[in-house]
């Protein structure tokens, strides 16, 4: 999308915290978009909104109506924070996060991992998730059969939302060689997309999951045959991903072996605190942070900020504001890569704030 920085625009942007430490890096991603230079010609207004855990508790509703209208009707994009479901069932409770995906048709969740020299080791990958379907569809049952207990869940794959997720991964993948033909840095010289999947075992669901990302690639040799097409087994994607991760470009998976794949990921990249993501739509995106609520650290403020400064950014590159977008990539990239200011997750001392201020100093 292409925008005049002459004329000042601005955006309103859903801000929600959701649960445990949500709360204390979202305002960090409000603070990143505050401090933009002028030059972007980008002003923000912001709209506090409630769901989660917490506000199940306050009010018996894990997602109001309101948030999802406010969203719809007023707001440019949105971020939001964490949320802590229970492993065990709360009656009447269901996780806000996979409903509002669901709600506001976000069918993608984009999570790049990316190393930066000195942290983690090389790799260069962007796992993009199915958002909608698979196990998350949460059809699950319980009944009894000669005295025991069998529990059931349905894993769904249409193939609808496996081509939305393709043609995504497919035009992820050439958009990334775009930005690197323009110069920008990567491990890859060419692309690829590896489709994750279990079809030796799940030959029906996972199987239309494989034939229709497939089909998506072989409908336009014209746009995506420069583009190498791969298939990983997800088990076997697991050991090669620790083993040489260095080789994924563009990786695109059902939702949960997504999920899996993209928490895992982390690793090789420092900390789960570093690695952003965001839910994308045909009109709409949300920057999350891949993290979640940790309860453990909540309320000591050394949550680290970058995963959702990083989601910060590519909630503005998904809304077609690439500059300042790529300004807040640089300046984390280069408080990462000094390893000053950096808190304790990463082995460093610092604070949740002395983070932000230090990535908004280089801007
Ligand atoms: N920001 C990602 C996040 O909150 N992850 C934790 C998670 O998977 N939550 C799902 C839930 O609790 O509903």
């Amino acid at each position: 999308r292409a925008y005049s920085t002459a004329v000042p625009k601005t955006l309103t942007i859903g801000l929600i915290p959701g649960d445990g430490i949500g709360k204390e890096v979202i305002p960090a991603g409000k603070q990143i978009l505050q401090a933009l230079p002028s030059q972007y010609g980008l002003n923000f207004k912001f709209l506090d909104l409630r769901a989660g855990f917490e506000e199940f508790q306050k009010s018996g509703v894990a997602l109001p109506d309101e948030t999802v209208e406010i969203l719809k009707k007023s707001c440019d994009g949105a971020l939001f924070g964490a949320v802590s479901s229970p492993t065990y069932k709360v009656k009447g409770y269901s996780s806000p996060i996979v409903a509002l995906r669901k709600k506001m048709g976000l069918y993608a969740n984009v999570r790049p991992v990316k190393w930066v020299e000195g942290v983690g080791i090389p790799v260069d990958m962007v796992i993009v998730r199915e958002n909608t379907e698979d196990l998350y569809i949460k059809e699950e049952r319980i009944y009894e059969k000669n005295g025991q207990k069998i529990a059931e869940a349905i894993k769904r794959i249409s193939e609808n939302a496996s081509r939305k997720i393709g043609k995504m991964a497919f035009e992820i993948a050439l958009n990334r060689q775009h930005v690197r033909e323009l110069g920008g840095s990567s491990l890859h010289k060419s692309p690829s997309v590896t489709v994750i999947h279990k079809s030796n075992v799940l030959s029906v669901s996972d199987g239309l999951f494989r034939e229709t990302v497939k089909k998506v690639y072989e409908s336009d040799p014209a746009r995506y045959g420069s583009i190498e097409y791969k298939e990983q087994i997800v088990d076997s994607m697991v050991y090669k991903m620790f083993r040489e991760p260095a080789q994924f470009d563009v990786v695109v998976a059902p939702n949960l072996y997504g999920d899996i794949l993209s928490d895992g990921a982390a690793a090789l990249v420092g900390s789960l605190g570093v690695v952003s993501s965001a839910n994308v739509g045909d009109d709409f995106v949300i920057g999350e942070p891949t993290h979640g609520s940790a309860p453990d650290i909540q309320g000591k403020g050394i949550a680290n900020p970058v995963a959702t400064i990083r989601s910060t950014a590519m909630m503005l590159e998904f809304m077609g504001y690439q500059e300042p977008a790529a300004k807040i990539f640089s300046a984390v990239d280069e408080n990462l890569k000094e390893n000053k200011v950096t808190t304790p997750d990463l082995g460093g001392k610092s604070s949740t704030q002395e983070v932000v201020e230090d990535i908004i100093r280089r801007f």
